[in-house]
């Protein structure tokens, strides 16, 4: 499990972005955003950095939450 803090997000087409972004890694990952806080909740086998690449590659900041 994973927490991450995104900055930039604003509407629920953006958690959509991310969750894809996330998702585009891992297939299996299950992605859970609270769009107010930014904190994300992630469940992947994938290390985090290369989950904050794929985000910020969305045009997202993360930081570790
Ligand atoms: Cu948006």
């Amino acid at each position: 499990m994973l927490e991450l803090q995104i900055k930039g997000m604003t509407c629920g087409h953006c958690v959509r972005a991310v969750t894809r972004a996330v998702q585009g890694l891992d297939p299996a990952a299950k992605v859970d955003i609270d769009l107010a806080s930014g904190r994300a909740r992630i469940e992947t086998a994938q290390p985090a950095d290369r989950v904050a690449a794929a985000i910020r590659e969305e045009g997202y900041a993360v930081g570790v939450a």
